[in-house]
């Protein structure tokens, strides 16, 4: 296979093994095949990342800004340039066809280097005028982050963890998923390559319980985590242990409502992208369409007909569309889910069976007559399908809508500008579209309200969460002091 990493992990600047370490089959998920195998961290390998990710951060924080921004720019360009290797990594990590990776995930990982690189030298405090007295802030990075990443985006977890760390100051172990271990390495090299120091980004591979181990570390100041709301609660209840600072971004049951004035393709493709790119295993997801009734079964019959055209061929042809599952226990976790759908009475509208081929296949599916107590409206199901809800009022529609314990986004698709806004105003979700679906774009904040995570990535907004300030009282005369 091209381009493989050459060892588990990468510490200070090189790549490292450790076969003390647990065995962990790379599988690609298109054939069941396993590529590869790396060892999970051992204590050794995780204090050397941590004392190298100390070393480095001190070196690294009393760069000037704008030199720390160029080499962040620097792996940006080195990102685009192997686009394509990089890209057919991730596909194989993944699953995901390559007319996804190519577009999607190098690329955004780039997207961040490169805007987060321009940042670093505009990252200042601010001057407080107090009378004759005043005051400034400095702005001083966090320490050593710990990232902890998911299985469906893996290069672009670690850079848009990695980018805006870095831009601050920071160093950073991570951990990928251990189903998708072999991107974030790259990551790691190509950081190097544009003149990181050695130590300033390490990767450490592992289950749960090395990530668990660097979220109690006294040596990591912050831990961002890109996982399940299960996860998400014993990482954050860990890091509170030792008052760390966290980023959590986690799962969703988001919402998507088509009013009966919308375009109607449009609101289609909105539905498709946001149900069964990367075979709906992205945490954003509008996984619970809801439709005004009157378009209900012209959005279904366009729907499906839509949908159909799926190309389900080798991930590494570009005329492929759409990939299998992560793994084996995530197409049997989903496989459960319909099997759920059509128990508590869901209508099937296409899809719904396992492809009869090695690997992990499952269609894209629509089930419509979703009522809200469903399991499949309720549970995020991460995977290719899709529950169509009824609704006539808008009102209505807003408070299903917000019945949930997540919040991470919501989209509208109407032609009524006004109602727009309304709708988006009073969906409780951190990441909303107006007309579009799972646009994230790096200069926009990306994050959830309710169980679906705390803090934002992306934009200037990721900056408060990387960085913290120092406030200094300048007093001009003298001290006045009681006695
Ligand atoms: O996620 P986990 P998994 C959802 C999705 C999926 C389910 C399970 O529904 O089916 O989660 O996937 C690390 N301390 N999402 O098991 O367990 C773990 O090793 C520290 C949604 O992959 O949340 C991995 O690196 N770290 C999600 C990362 O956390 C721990 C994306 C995520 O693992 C840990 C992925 C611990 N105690 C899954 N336990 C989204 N919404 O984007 C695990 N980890």
């Amino acid at each position: 296979m091209i381009c493989q990493p050459t060892a588990s992990h990468f510490v200070d600047g090189r790549y490292l093994e450790d076969e003390a370490g647990d065995e962990i089959a790379v599988i690609y998920p298109a054939t069941g095949t396993p590529i590869a195998t790396v060892h999970a961290a051992t204590d050794a390998v995780i204090d050397a990342a941590l004392d190298a990710a100390t070393r480095a951060q001190a070196e690294w924080a009393a760069l000037s800004p704008r030199a720390r921004g160029r080499v962040l720019t620097d792996a940006a360009r080195i990102m685009r340039a192997r686009n394509r290797e990089l890209s057919e990594l991730e596909t194989y990590d993944t699953g995901k066809p390559l007319s996804e990776t190519l577009v999607a995930d190098a690329t955004s990982g780039a997207d961040a280097l490169e805007y987060f690189g321009g940042l670093a030298g505009t990252l200042t405090g601010e001057h407080i005028p107090l009378g004759g007295d005043w005051a400034y802030t400095i702005r001083e990075p966090l320490g050593v982050c710990a990232g902890i990443g998911a299985w469906n985006y893996p290069t672009q977890i670690a850079c848009w963890k990695a980018a805006p760390a870095l831009a601050c100051g920071n160093a950073m172990v991570f951990k990928p998923s251990e189903t998708t271990p072999l991107s974030a390495l790259k990551v790691a090299e190509i950081l190097l390559e544009a003149g990181a120091p050695a130590g300033l980004f390490n990767v450490v591979q592992g289950m749960g319980m090395v990530g668990a181990r660097l979220a109690t570390d006294p040596r990591i100041a912050k831990v961002s985590l890109t996982g399940s709301v299960p996860t998400g609660k014993r990482v954050y209840a860990a890091a509170a242990a030792e008052m760390k600072h966290v980023t959590m971004e986690l799962g969703g049951k988001s919402p998507m409502l088509v009013f009966d004035d919308a375009d109607i393709d449009n609101a289609v493709g909105g539905a498709i992208l946001g149900n069964f790119y990367s075979s709906g295993q992205v945490c954003s997801n509008g996984t619970r369409v809801f439709v005004q009734r009157g378009v209900k079964e012209r959005f279904l019959d366009r729907l499906a007909e839509r949908v159909r055209g799926a190309v389900m061929g080798d991930p590494m042809d570009e005329a492929t569309t759409f990939g299998p599952m992560v793994s084996a226990t995530q197409a049997d976790k989903v496989m459960g889910y319909i099997t759920q759908g059509r128990d508590e009475g869901a209508r099937l509208v296409c899809g719904g069976t396992r492809l009869d081929r090695p690997g992990y296949w499952i269609e894209p599916t629509v089930f419509a007559d979703v009522t809200d107590d469903m399991t499949i409206a309720r549970d995020e199901i991460f995977g290719p399908v899709m529950a169509v809800l009824d609704f006539d009022d808008e009102a209505d529609a807003i408070a299903r809508a917000n019945a949930t314990p997540f919040g991470l986004s919501a989209g509208v698709f109407t032609r009524d500008i006004s109602r727009a806004h309304r709708v988006i105003g009073a969906l409780r979700a951190g990441s909303c579209f107006i007309n579009s679906y799972n646009d994230a774009p790096v200069e926009v904040p990306f994050g959830a309200v309710k169980m679906s995570g705390v803090g934002r990535e992306n934009a200037r907004a990721a900056i408060e969460h990387y960085s913290q300030l120092k406030s200094v009282y300048v007093r001009m005369g003298d001290v006045e002091a009681p006695f």
